[in-house]
């Protein structure tokens, strides 16, 4: 009997070379087509850091995602004929040799009338993920949308008849999730992929004489659709891209194609041959997108300097099993959302609805579970990088500039929290869900190092977060030869949730202050002391005005109000007040909004303090 595909990992075939001249040609293709891969990411859509970095931000900060695997695999369930077949339940077609026509019957019946977006959205929404990957098509061929260039789809298939991608790319638009496909380029169903094979498909040899025309006539159209159909998306998220069919070259080209046709989107490793590596072009010539996707595992170190992305499953399959009870606890998965983010990736945790369209009550109940914890905790998790710490004894460390969020899984019997790091460093420490963030008292060991008196009782077993605001990263701004202080956006430090320093695109300024309780904070140096006139720049865009903020410097406080000036880009100067400062020394200035009528306060570019004249 052939040997069965296997996702990935299992089954690299080991080739030996034994004749001199295959090695040598084998290399010097194997160059050929890294060097043209090189030029052709290259030149097809050239970007600087910066931009790449614009272009991931929002995938870098929401740190947390729903996968969903759903397709005609759901009515079986992972029993065929009577047998219950191991493996994950979207493979039961090849692991239980199910030929492609007796397949295409499921297909046939599913009918999920219980299928309802908007519940599936505020599921993943209310567990605090931010972004949604569903299975455009998996393995198996069949579509959720209404596909043209396939007759074996929700429309032309099922009698379902409902586009579920476009109820879903509704639904998030309504709640403000991103919508992103992961799309199979393996295809068991096609007749020019991996079909003619079916039953006992030997992935591990076999190539389609007709692959390409599968890109050129059904692939390709089919992401067409998909990206220019659904408004914009999030992620495409490739995977089944191990096949023999599938080179190096094809997948530098769907990456381009795909990034043609929506420049901002962003592509996940699977699109090329570096599943193993992890972003961009690596040492090794594999291409491998945007960033990568450990599967089924955390990095025990996370992966310093690329962007990376842990799918996992709550259970033992990523598509619906009926009897498939192995739930990870809510607990375990909370922590793992944590422990990822403490190593500087996202958690793409997945569920698999049934045949009639609902998430499995054990899904619904841990993403409840660990929603609730989010709610108050959420901070600690969003816009968050790495721990600064190698290791901690009782957790995890998550950071922002001037905060770290202190993740304690065992809290300590002796009401005493020891963090490695210097007693001076920290201006304060609360625990972040307690609402008057009273004070912990901070003492230091011996070696000067932080303690931080903790309640006796842990007050949340799985991970109780404590805060702890520095004011080190904090830039000391020089004043100018003629007395005038510039505080740019890009020197000051930033108190809070949502706003943080934005540069591209016409911007150079603290913006998404969407949250009325963030602020901003500049330390300067005064030599020449004297009256100054303060003066903002700042944007607004038409309709979104009237946010009325106090500056803050020297003991004296100024107040104004945001006008709006057509646009988050266009920048105007005005003047608030004058100031006095009468002794030389290091200040702060800080500017925090009073009120926002509007969604954001402002895109605040600079404050100046300029010496008034005698
Ligand atoms: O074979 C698939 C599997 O069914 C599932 O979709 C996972 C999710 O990452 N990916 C594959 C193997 O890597």
């Amino acid at each position: 009997m052939c040997k069965k595909a296997k996702p990935f990992q299992t089954y690299i075939p080991v080739y030996r070379y034994r004749i001199s001249l295959v090695i040598v040609l084998t290399v010097l293709s194997a160059f050929v087509i890294s060097a043209c891969a090189q030029m052709t990411a290259k030149s097809a859509l050239p970007e600087t850091a910066e931009q790449r970095d614009i272009r991931m931000q929002w995938w870098r900060e929401t740190r947390f995602g729903m996968f969903i695997h759903w397709g005609v695999y759901s009515i079986p369930a992972g029993t065929y004929k009577g047998k219950q077949i191991s493996g994950i339940g979207e493979w039961i077609m090849e692991n239980a040799d199910i030929p492609v026509a007796e397949y295409e019957k499921y297909a046939k019946q599913f009918n999920p009338v219980k299928f309802n977006a908007d519940q599936w959205v505020q599921i993943a929404k209310n567990a605090g993920m931010k972004y949604i990957v569903i299975t455009s098509k998996h393995h198996d061929g069949f579509c959720l949308w209404d596909s043209k260039v396939s007759g074996y789809d929700i429309m032309d298939t099922a009698p379902f008849k409902r586009d579920i991608l476009k109820e879903l790319s509704v639904a998030c638009r309504k709640h403000g999730i991103r919508l992103c496909f992961y799309h199979s380029i393996m295809d068991w169903h096609h007749p020019d992929a991996q079909a003619p094979f079916y039953p006992n498909y030997n992935d591990g040899g076999r190539t389609n004489p007709n692959f390409s025309r599968y890109v050129k006539t059904y692939l390709k159209p089919q992401l067409r659709e998909l990206i220019t159909n659904y408004g914009p998306l999030g992620v495409m998220w490739f995977d089944g891209e191990w096949i023999k069919d599938w080179t190096e070259p094809q997948g530098i080209d769907l990456y381009n194609y795909v990034r043609g046709l929506q420049p901002d989107i962003i592509i996940n490793n699977r699109v090329g041959k570096g599943r193993k590596s992890m972003q961009g072009m690596t040492k090794e010539g594999n291409f491998a997108g945007d960033f990568g996707t450990p599967e089924q595992e955390i990095p025990p170190t996370g992966l310093p300097g690329v962007d990376w992305e842990t799918c996992m499953t709550m259970n033992d399959t990523w598509g619906f099993k009926s009897y498939d009870n192995n739930w990870k606890s809510k607990e375990d998965l909370l922590r793992k959302l944590v422990d990822i983010a403490s190593k500087g990736g996202n958690f793409l945790l997945n569920v698999g609805p049934t045949s009639e369209g609902l998430i499995p009550q054990s899904s619904v109940e841990r993403l409840a579970a660990m929603g609730k914890w989010m709610a108050k905790n959420s901070e600690s998790i969003y816009g968050t990088t790495a721990s600064p710490f190698e290791k901690l004894p009782w957790g995890r460390c998550t950071a922002k500039p001037g905060r770290l969020y202190l993740h304690v899984f065992d809290w300590p019997k002796n009401g005493e929290l020891n963090v490695p790091m210097p007693r001076n460093d920290v201006q304060k420490a609360y625990l972040l869900a307690r609402k008057d963030r009273a004070e912990l008292l901070l003492d230091s060991d011996e070696n000067g190092n932080l303690v931080v008196t903790i309640p006796r009782k842990a007050p949340d077993v799985t991970d109780t977060v404590v805060l702890l605001e520095m004011e080190a990263e904090a830039a000391v701004i020089p004043q100018a030869e003629d007395g005038t202080v510039v505080l740019k956006a890009g020197d000051a430090v930033v108190r809070g949730t949502n706003a943080r320093y934005e540069s591209g695109g016409g911007k150079d300024n603290i913006g998404y202050w969407t949250n009325p309780d963030d602020y901003v904070v500049w330390r300067f140096i005064v030599t020449k002391i004297g009256t100054f006139n303060a003066s903002i720049t700042f944007a607004c865009a038409a309709g979104s005005g009237g946010s009325e903020y106090t500056l803050s410097v020297a003991k004296q406080k100024l107040a104004g109000k945001v006008k709006d000036t057509g646009s988050w880009t266009n920048f105007v100067s005005e003047k608030i007040g004058t100031v006095k400062i009468t002794r030389p020394g290091t200040y702060n200035l800080s500017v925090k909004p009073d009120t926002m009528p509007g969604g954001a306060v402002m895109n605040l570019k600079s404050v100046t303090l300029v010496p008034v004249k005698k």
